[in-house]
């Protein structure tokens, strides 16, 4: 047992720094599966928070049109220079621009682009997984697949390799809202009795497609980002799917349904990726699916700062909800440092503090950096509360509690 506070302070720093993480959802793919694996400096400048901001501060002959025409370097070397040279890189995107560049041993103080670029030109990119992984000490990363892409499904066809680091999880949003048709014509085209006017067979066909691609892609678990008007229990279409399809899936492959809540889809559609808003959701629709389904489980992260008490309060209540993540306009450290002193202080270790979201394979360094960060000062905190209080913990438990809510908790919520 530890016995000096200010030895306690080291181990619990250590212990958040050290720990390996589980990255829950990424939008990663393997290196096989070529293009679709977004990497190197380009990428990271040009990644959607950073499209976002430039258009901020941008003059006005930079039209959205022009900017998506150019090719990615040029796109790259405008975000540079407008967000980092012309502005300081203060926001939370940008400084993990230079916190990746920099933990990778680059040249940022030089402000060194053309050197930067070089570098990244010289890397394998199977070797360079290998090091992001590394030096973000990640275990394994959860992938984004949908079946409902052609292109993924042409990849997946070929059954290329896919590292042990990365895993899948079945992306089903196309089922939902304006998806429909498409998901239904795709899942016809694939031979499966589905209609887009649904009937009982439809339903079955549905559950089975998800079946028959879970065993080919063996799913951490089934996912999909559904809008602010998040609703269930009615007779909507998507009750209708989550109840006859989706839930009866997962049950029987034994995978929870991941809910991501809250994105309002294209509040400026010229923006593209990066046009998306957030809207605050009704949690009492997760609360009546929860109480419809006690023998599926949920993995559910809300978009709306909000919206994060009440579901924190929801998740001591039910079993089968497991939290995760900052999402998106969550993660910023302020409101990681929010949600995760909420979420400790209501619900001990028994959720996962953070997903990276990496499109790009880069960010998972900084993302992960800058949560250790955050995360290590609030556990500093909290076992020194406790050391105050008499209790003295052991260095192996003070180990165990930060692996729990960088995977561990997780881990433990699948195989329950
Ligand atoms: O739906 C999602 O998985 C979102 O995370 C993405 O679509 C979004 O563009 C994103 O990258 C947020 O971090
Ligand atoms: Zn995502």
């Amino acid at each position: 047992m530890i016995q000096d506070i200010s030895l306690l302070r080291k181990v619990v720093r250590k212990a958040v720094e050290t720990t390996t993480v589980t990255d829950i959802h990424t939008h990663l793919s393997p290196p096989s599966h070529g293009d679709m694996l977004l990497w190197g400096v380009d990428e990271v400048l040009t990644y959607h928070y950073l499209v976002a901001e430039l258009f901020i501060v941008a003059s006005r002959d930079l039209t959205y049109e022009k900017f998506f025409s150019l090719p990615r370097s040029v796109q790259a070397d405008l975000v540079w220079e407008h967000l980092f040279l012309k502005r300081g890189a203060l926001s939370e995107a940008t400084r993990g621009a230079i916190t990746t560049f920099n933990r990778l041993g680059l040249d940022v103080a030089g402000r060194d682009l053309a050197g930067i670029r070089k570098w990244f030109a010289e890397q394998d990119v199977e070797e360079y997984l290998s090091k992001v992984f590394t030096l973000a000490n990640i275990y394994y990363a959860v992938m984004t697949n949908s079946p409902f892409s052609a292109a993924q499904v042409e990849l997946w066809n070929q059954s290329l390799p896919v590292p042990a680091c990365l895993r899948t999880s079945l992306r089903i949003d196309m089922l939902f809202g304006d998806g429909w048709e498409r998901a239904a014509g795709v899942m016809a085209g694939a031979g499966y009795a589905v209609r887009t006017e649904p009937d009982e067979k439809t339903f079955d066909e549905v559950r089975r497609f998800l079946v028959d691609w879970s065993a080919r892609l063996n799913p951490v678990y089934f996912a999909a980002s559904i809008g602010p008007e998040f609703a269930y229990g009615d007779d909507s279409a998507f009750t209708r799917l989550v109840d006859r399809s989706v839930v009866p899936a997962a049950i029987e492959v034994g995978v929870p349904f991941a809910l991501m809540i809250g994105a309002r889809r294209a509040v400026n559609p010229n923006l593209r990726d990066a046009g998306a808003g957030v809207g605050v959701a009704d949690v009492t629709a997760i609360n009546a699916l929860l109480l419809k389904h006690p023998d599926a489980k949920f993995l559910v992260t809300m978009l709306s700062r909000n919206n994060q008490h009440e579901l924190t309060v929801l998740a001591r209540k039910f079993r089968n909800l497991h939290l995760f993540g900052c999402w998106w306009f969550c993660n910023n450290p302020s409101i990681i440092n929010e949600m995760t002193r909420q979420r400790l202080e209501l619900l001990g270790t028994a959720f996962t503090c953070q997903h990276s979201d990496a499109r790009v394979l880069d960010q998972l360094i900084y993302k992960w950096d800058h949560t250790r960060k955050i995360v290590a000062d609030i556990l500093v905190e909290k076992y020194s509360d406790l050391f105050e209080a008499g209790w003295r913990p052991a260095e192996e438990e003070i180990a165990r509690d930060a692996r729990a809510i960088f995977g561990g908790s997780f881990e433990e919520f699948l195989n329950k």
